[in-house]
């Protein structure tokens, strides 16, 4: 059925149109019988196409990852045993700015307040304590109580988290999915950018001018929710304008174009690439763009710009010179700043990119760390998205050159492993005409190793690489022990039993750089599903850099506390 020919426009419709409007093409749902009546509303509004998930978590990374390709994304759960279940992956979606729509069904309303006890829940009365958990991961808590109101609550969520770059909840009571509705008016009340303070925005120009102005040497410092912009065109503007050197944060690799002549690597304290480090520690003024200075970030907060050095320009907000400035978006800052900004070249005219160069092996030795991310890297296009999941994939993609267009995801700031298969998929439905690859270790595989049967069922071609060094080499970096090794699997064997009678994945054997450059060669001819290569390391063979920066953090983490 289509919009135009449903005959009782309900509440499940209104919410559907909402999610093509505002730019989806699917959402992403896992069925329950407190949502299966929305779930059928969805169907036959059939504005946006509905794809399953293994489960809830897997649900909500696969919507995280869709969103960070096409700027929003929903996703649709049962009441309690499946949405507090995806609680973690929308804690990543706020962490991580992605407006995830976070949809679930809830009690019939004649449950609600009645002295009844229901199945899936905690087996009290009062069922509000959903939303309540739920209000800590999200910037728009709606539960839906009658027709009437759905409408102003459906898009308060929705503009809501479109506006702040968070995700937000809305709870429809089963016996509400379809219940008869208004219709939607305009979108744009929803979409667009509330109005820019002028006043405060040429304020904070002004006081931004007079920081570059005033200092010597300045640099660009790029940070990972600059992603929620969308485009890099104007952080390459601004650039260009003031003519300085520009780093990427390790969360923000790709968020600048390499292939620029102003790029100079990635800061990352003492595990830098290039001469990102030197350009920061030596600038007396940086320019932050979205950063997020976290202990990973920093080394164990080794290594973080001095704060009077600092113009910190935030999705909200611009801090500069002990001022604040809110009222408008980041981008119109950057627009602007863009336009007005003073020419400052020294920090690129006295510096360098040398980019690094990955060592190689011969082909029939066996596979090494160093061969297997030169093997990668040599894959990476203009059109190609990696993403790289918590563990030395973080450290083995942040050495990496990319021409221009190519993009990492990573998830630094929730970094819960995991993350990366379903993300991946989701990335992967937003944008199928681009090459999309996967960087995972064997530890993090094992939380969501299934989801791999979805890219299976809706042949999705991922190519995976899943990194068998027998264990959590990030954790025994950091602080060893027993419970950082784990249960071998035959990784690529459970492709087979993914793909069952119909499935086309494949899953492969990479032993030695012959066997890996075999094998990639296999999967880039592979178009009809995902292909898991399972690259075979030995557990001591990591990145120099994760050892580096793994002694940091383990010291951080194990200052004593302040006594007094
Ligand atoms: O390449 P490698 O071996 O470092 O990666 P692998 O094998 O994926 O191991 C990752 C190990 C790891 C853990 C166990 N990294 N962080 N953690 C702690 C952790 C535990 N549970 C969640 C949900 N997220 C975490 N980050
Ligand atoms: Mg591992």
């Amino acid at each position: 059925m289509t919009n135009s020919t449903i005959k009782t426009y309900t509440i499940g419709h209104y919410l559907s149109e909402r999610l093509g409007q505002i730019g989806l093409k699917h959402h992403f749902a896992v069925a329950g019988d407190f949502n299966l009546v929305l779930l059928d509303q969805l169907l036959e509004e059939g504005s946006t196409k509905q794809i399953y998930s293994c489960n809830e978590l897997n649900c909500g990374y696969t919507a995280e990852g869709y969103a960070r390709a096409n700027g929003a994304a929903a996703m649709v759960v049962t009441f309690n045993v499946g949405a507090l279940s995806a609680i973690n992956a929308v804690g990543s979606a706020y962490a991580e700015s992605q407006p995830v729509i976070f949809i679930s069904g809830g009690p019939n309303t004649n449950d609600q307040g009645a002295g009844h006890i229901l199945h899936h829940t905690i087996g009290t009365t009062e069922y509000g304590y959903q939303a309540e958990m739920v209000r800590h991961v999200t910037c728009a808590t709606e539960v839906i109580r009658s027709a009437e109101h759905a409408p102003k609550q459906i898009d308060h969520a929705i503009r809501t988290a479109l506006r702040l770059r968070k995700p937000a909840y809305i709870e429809i009571p089963c016996n509400l999915a379809a219940a008869p509705c208004s219709r939607p008016g305009p979108v744009s009340s929803l979409l667009a950018e509330a109005t820019p303070d002028k006043v405060s925005l040429d304020a904070a120009i002004k006081a931004a001018c007079t920081f570059i102005e005033t200092r010597k040497n300045v640099a660009i410092l790029v940070g990972s929710r600059v992603r929620t912009m969308g485009a890099l065109e104007p952080i390459v503007a601004l650039a260009d304008r003031i003519g300085c050197a520009v780093t990427v944060m390790s969360a923000a690799k790709s968020f600048f174009p390499e292939d620029h002549p102003a790029f100079r690597g990635v800061y990352w304290g003492e595990v830098s690439t290039g001469s990102a480090r030197d350009v920061i520690e030596k600038a007396d003024g940086v320019i932050c763009l979205a950063p997020i200075f976290n202990d990973y970030a920093t080394v164990g907060w080794q290594s973080e710009p001095d704060a009077k050095n600092m113009l910190v320009a935030d999705l909200t907000e611009v801090t500069v010179d002990g001022q604040s400035f809110a009222g408008f978006h980041l981008g119109a800052f950057i627009k602007a700043l863009s336009e007005k900004a003073p020419n400052r070249p020294a920090s690129r005219e006295n510096s360098k990119f040398t980019p690094p160069v990955i060592p190689s092996s011969a082909p029939e030795a066996p596979l090494t760390n160093d061969e297997m991310a030169r093997q990668i890297n040599a894959m990476i296009d203009s059109r190609t998205t990696l993403t790289a999941e918590t563990g030395d994939s973080w450290f083995n993609s942040s050495r990496m050159t990319l021409p221009g267009g190519a993009r990492v995801e990573t998830e630094m700031q929730w970094g819960s492993i995991g993350w990366s298969v379903p993300a991946a998929l989701g990335t992967a439905y937003a944008e199928p005409d681009r090459q999309h690859l996967l960087m995972v270790g064997d530890g993090s595989f094992q939380l969501t190793a299934q989801e791999v049967a979805q890219m299976v069922r809706y042949e999705v071609p991922v190519i995976i690489f899943l990194i068998n060094n027998r264990g959590y080499v990030i954790e025994i970096k950091i602080h060893d022990g027993p419970y950082n090794y784990i249960k071998n699997w035959d990784y690529a064997g459970l492709m087979q039993a993914f793909n069952a009678e119909d499935g086309k994945g494949l899953g492969l054997h990479a032993r030695t750089g012959a066997e890996l450059a075999d094998a990639i060669a296999k999967a880039k001819a592979n178009k009809k599903g995902p292909t898991l290569i399972e690259c075979s390391i030995a557990t001591e063979d990591c990145t120099d850099t994760l050892v580096r920066w793994g002694k940091k953090v383990a010291g951080a983490n194990g200052r004593p506390p302040h006594l007094g």
